[in-house]
């Protein structure tokens, strides 16, 4: 029986599709999506896998088939025919991969917009405003940027659209340094060496670094943002899925990068407040005892506080904490 080149090839096309759609869906590559923003990567992700896949199969198919099909047979030593340029071939090989990458990069500014990456108040656009903040009684009227609270100009992934201009519900200070990230929460006072956020609340970082470049990185939620020294960038997101994930530093900063990871514990709302009572509570017995030992150094600085953190959670020394600062 022959069945004509083109129903053969139709059949393998939706084949093809069949599989790279199902692989798209089912390829398991992805830890838990534990925040509301994961599933807007994931579906990202899910179809650059299908485009992906079929491609691989299309590409690999063909090298396969021509291997069998057109392999020099035995006693043959004739030359193969002299093909030279293809205009319409040429055309449809740079046409498909044009749409796809414009296709991929439409979706992937909708995907970024959707998780707040284009909230102007984020995004670094109100630098543009000269009426935001300018030099009391300078004649450059170059705009300055605002000091600490800064919000109007840090940069970063800010509120999602429809959520503009609210306030978060949880503000959390993100210090990256060497090997530590040490979370301030500004309202209470609390600094902790683990981030708690409640679940299913907009939770804001202010993530900065105080010696080099740093970046924090949650898998789970499929979220990054950079940690830049004299920088504070902002990061948005809520977390979903009740339980602990990893936080790690993902630029590499140093000797001990591989071990700058700490944890989000991500509670309901009960356990949260539970949370911070008792550190409220507990930081204030331990600043009652210091201040009988040390009246004038109630606080401890950052990198006091990291040099215990460093010390008790990895095993480094005080002698090699000294000789990296
Ligand atoms: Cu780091």
């Amino acid at each position: 029986m022959n069945i004509p080149n083109s129903i053969v090839t139709l059949i393998a096309g939706i084949v093809l599709t069949l599989i790279s759609l199902w692989y798209g869906q089912n390829h398991g590559l992805m830890p838990v999506a534990a925040s509301e923003e994961a599933p807007l990567v994931d579906s990202l992700f899910n179809a650059m896998m299908t485009i992906a896949t079929g491609l691989f199969i299309l590409v690999q198919g063909i090298i396969v088939i021509a291997i069998i099909r057109f392999r020099r047979r035995r006693g043959d030593t004739s030359d193969g025919p002299p093909i030279d340029g293809n205009l319409s071939l040429e055309i449809v090989w740079t046409a498909i991969p044009t749409i796809m990458v414009l296709a991929i990069a439409l979706y992937s500014f909708e995907i970024y917009n959707a998780m707040g990456g284009l909230d102007s108040a984020a995004s670094g656009s109100g630098r543009n405003n000269p009426e935001l903040a300018q030099k009391p009684g300078s004649a450059i009227a170059a705009p300055m940027p605002k000091e600490r609270d800064g919000e109007d100009l840090a940069a970063g992934v800010g509120a999602s659209p429809g959520r503009e201009g609210s306030a978060a519900d949880v503000v959390v200070d993100v210090k990256g340094m060497q090997y530590a990230w040490i979370f301030t929460y500004p309202d209470s006072g609390i600094v902790a060496g683990e981030l708690h956020v409640p679940a299913g609340k907009d939770i804001k970082l202010n993530i900065t670094a105080s010696d080099v470049l740093h970046a924090f990185w949650i898998p789970q939620f499929r979220i990054k943002q950079d940690a830049i020294p004299g920088s504070t960038n902002q990061l948005r997101f809520h977390p979903q899925k009740i339980g602990d994930y990893p936080i790690i530093c993902a630029e590499l900063c140093g000797a001990y990068h591989g071990v700058m990871k700490t944890r989000i514990i991500v509670e309901s709302p009960e356990e949260f407040q539970q949370w911070r009572q008792e550190r409220i509570a507990s930081s204030e017995t331990d600043n009652n005892q210091l201040s009988m030992l040390a009246p004038s150094e109630k606080t401890p600085s950052d990198a006091e506080y990291a040099s215990r953190y460093v010390e008790e959670k990895m095993g480094i020394d005080q002698q090699v904490l000294q000789q990296l600062h």
